[in-house]
């Protein structure tokens, strides 16, 4: 269900690679993606050596903005080459250079960079495991799933911590990762907090309606469906399926071009029909076709 994995399957979708998916479950009791194995994977990544561990919480999980979680997904490895990818934009570049420019015109690179750093600033972990403090429209598996969702991935985050040696290499990343969810559990228990992310996001998508007025066309991009219409696509999804599409309810373009992504292929193979998502009442028609 994550965000960044789902971004990344569209995409893999759009160019048409053959891939498989090492699905973790990332959410406590189990939170796979906490095991040494696959932290010390991800560490092999150039993004790993390049950012500092994320630092602390404002809702999302930008690298740019937070700073690098080892202990996240998605990662991707590219076993005829032997590379490890992580961070859902570097790995989205990774992909436009396997694909030979398929996701990003090389005549629209800053635009593209510039439109997916805009969808990565949105601060969907907050409005996940945070609660609305005007009406809370999530779902109720979400709603009670997200309960103490932090304290118990603080405590599992731990017991892995103790298991490690003491000279471990990736003492630090788990470290990282405790600062950011204790930052992450007081965060979305200040009601000014909840309200400054909703009304960032909703901000965000008053201004892509803007964007989508002046371009006139179907996608972002004049060239057809791109790179940022997966990110978008993704990031619409969560925002309907969460219950917040009232932001986008008085855009002119918007609802459309939402609709659109919605039945775009990449979207359906990589996101809607994929195996595993929870059912929700905004997505059901939507339901797998
Ligand atoms: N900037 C990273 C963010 C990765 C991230 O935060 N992943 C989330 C899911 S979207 C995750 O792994 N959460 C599980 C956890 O924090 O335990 C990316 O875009 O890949």
């Amino acid at each position: 269900m994550s965000i960044c994995s789902q971004k990344i399957r569209a995409a893999l979708f759009q160019i048409g690679v053959p891939f498989a998916s090492s699905e973790l479950i990332i959410m406590p009791p189990f939170s796979e993606n906490y095991s040494a194995e696959y932290v010390e994977l991800r560490m092999a990544s150039a993004i790993a050596r390049s950012r500092p561990f994320v630092n602390g919480y404002s809702g999302g999980s930008s690298v740019e903005n937070e700073g690098f979680d080892a202990l996240a997904v998605p990662t991707l490895v590219d076993h005829e080459k032997g590379e490890v990818v992580a961070d859902s934009r570097l790995i989205a570049a990774y992909l436009d250079r396997l694909s030979e420019g398929r996701l990003v015109p090389l005549h629209w690179q800053n635009r593209v960079w510039r439109e997916v750093a805009i969808v990565d600033a949105i601060p969907h972990a907050g409005l996940f495991y945070g609660a609305n403090p005007d009406g809370d429209d999530r779902p109720e598996e979400i709603r009670a799933g997200m309960l103490g969702a932090h304290n118990k991935k603080i405590e599992l985050v731990r017991s892995r911590l103790a298991g490690l040696p003491t000279d471990s290499a990736l003492r630090d990343a788990y470290e990282h990762k405790i600062i950011k969810e204790e930052a992450g559990r007081g965060f979305i228990s200040a009601p000014a907090n909840m309200r400054g992310i909703i009304a960032a996001t909703q901000n965000s998508i008053v201004q892509l309606d803007q964007r989508l007025a002046e371009g006139k066309g179907e996608w972002i991009l004049p060239d057809g469906f791109t790179l940022p219409d997966i990110f978008w696509g993704v990031s619409l999804f969560r925002l309907l399926y969460l219950g917040y599409d009232w932001m986008w309810k008085d855009c002119s373009k918007v609802p459309e071009y939402a609709e659109r992504l919605f039945h775009s292929p990449a979207m359906r193979n990589g996101v809607i029909n994929w195996p595993g998502h929870p059912p929700g009442k905004r997505i059901e028609r939507l339901g797998r076709q």
